[in-house]
């Protein structure tokens, strides 16, 4: 009898030992469980972060490639207009076209004089530019960004952008503020 108990304290504590062999082994595995999860979750977030950046950087360089904002309001069935817009799409500007049959109202809100006046009118940043105007135009407007409220080529000149036809000499265009026109450039 007492040697049966021996045996079983024994073997108890064998038990115990190899429960506690067991449970070190499980916590050195939930150790190593959890450090694989830590490595992931860093990874993962490191790699998120990663691609955020590139997508920002990719963002940025689309915008000063070209994308530029510009709007160009113009009447319904106006094909030249239809032509310049193409010009400015092919230039990179992400256009925006809004059609109104009200024109007129448009260049008078713009204070834009009868004398400077052509089919379409386009608003980009703060400024208008009305007209079949060349696109080194606006670019020299956006790089220098003066104190104006927009420029103009009034009519429409054959060989503009949109306009078809050869060029016939210089166009002069026109910076305004406040309906006053100065020579903006010559091209
Ligand atoms: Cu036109």
């Amino acid at each position: 009898m007492a040697l049966r108990d021996k045996f079983s304290e024994t073997g108890c504590k064998l038990e115990v030992k190899k429960m506690k062999k067991e449970t070190s082994k499980w916590k050195s595995s939930i150790l190593v469980i959890t450090m694989l999860v830590i490595l992931f979750v860093v990874g993962c977030s490191s790699n998120e972060a990663k691609s955020l950046d590139e997508i920002t950087s990719s963002d940025t360089t689309e915008i000063s490639a070209n994308g530029i904002k510009i709007t160009v309001y113009k009447s319904p069935g106006c094909g030249c207009c239809e032509g310049y817009v193409g010009e400015l799409e092919r230039n990179g500007y992400d256009v925006e076209v809004v059609e109104t049959s009200d024109m007129t109202l448009l260049k008078e809100e713009y204070n834009i004089p009868r004398t400077m006046q052509s089919c379409h009118t386009a608003i980009v940043q703060d400024y208008f530019i009305e007209g079949h105007m060349p696109i080194e135009a606006i670019e020299k407007l956006l790089e220098e960004q003066p104190d104006i409220d927009g420029i103009a080529l009034p009519g429409m000149p054959t060989g503009t952008p949109g306009m078809g036809g050869t060029k016939q000499g210089l166009y002069t265009i026109y910076s305004l503020t406040n309906g006053e026109a100065e020579e903006f450039m010559q091209i």
